[in-house]
């Protein structure tokens, strides 16, 4: 009990003020960046410098991590005629997930209200992607996509939109011209009947128009 009170005495306030706020929050800075480095590696950095410049477009390979219910980055920015590696990753350790893209939703009637199952337009419809380093997916659905294969083909599955369904720990590279089809785009996962989306398993993409 007596520590409590001595933790908020002034002599307490004054050491920590002379300590000083920089050295400390530099401290604090380079402890979390080594062990996120250790943690998470290159792919978690660039995905932080991703989203630290999200307003420029994304060219090149763009990293997207799946958590448990979240994407990292939540926004994306790309330019029609720019040249994408989507980069996939699920870095849960326990859930399968998808990153379905797409506008407006189709829903089935439920007791509970309408419950979107998929995106009404898919985003791949008619886009020519290559599909490689696909590792532990769960099946992909093409849909209307133009899918090329470099190295093993994953399970493959039909029905719904164009989707990768990844395992814990899997990943896969999706690589494409942005098509054009400027305007706001969303991308969820819709597994577990749209339970991850709900819980915050979304996030957007901006398409500009063409230079
Ligand atoms: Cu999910």
């Amino acid at each position: 009990m007596s520590k409590v009170i001595d933790s908020h005495n002034g002599a307490d306030s004054v050491g920590r003020r002379e300590w000083g706020k920089g050295v400390f929050f530099g401290t604090l800075t380079v402890v979390l960046l080594i062990g996120i480095a250790v943690l998470f590696g290159r792919y978690w950095l660039e995905g932080i410098y991703q989203r630290t410049f999200e307003k420029t477009p994304m060219q090149g390979t763009v990293h997207v991590f799946q958590f448990d219910y979240y994407y990292e980055p939540r926004h994306l920015t790309w330019r029609v005629g720019d040249h994408v590696t989507l980069a996939i990753r699920n870095m849960s350790s326990t859930h399968w997930h998808e990153m379905v893209i797409g506008q407006g939703f189709d829903t089935v009637p439920t007791t509970f209200g309408p419950i979107p199952t998929q995106f009404k337009r898919d985003f791949w419809d008619g886009v020519p992607v290559t599909i490689s380093d696909a590792t532990h997916i769960d099946n992909l659905v093409l849909n209307h996509a133009k899918a090329t294969f470099v190295g093993p083909k994953p399970n493959m599955a039909t029905g719904g939109d164009f989707s990768p369904t990844i395992q814990p720990g899997g990943s896969i590279n999706l690589t494409f011209t942005v098509p054009n089809k400027p305007g706001n785009w969303d991308y969820g996962c819709f597994v577990q009947q749209y339970m991850h989306y709900m819980a915050g398993m979304n996030g957007t993409i901006t398409i500009l128009p063409a230079k």
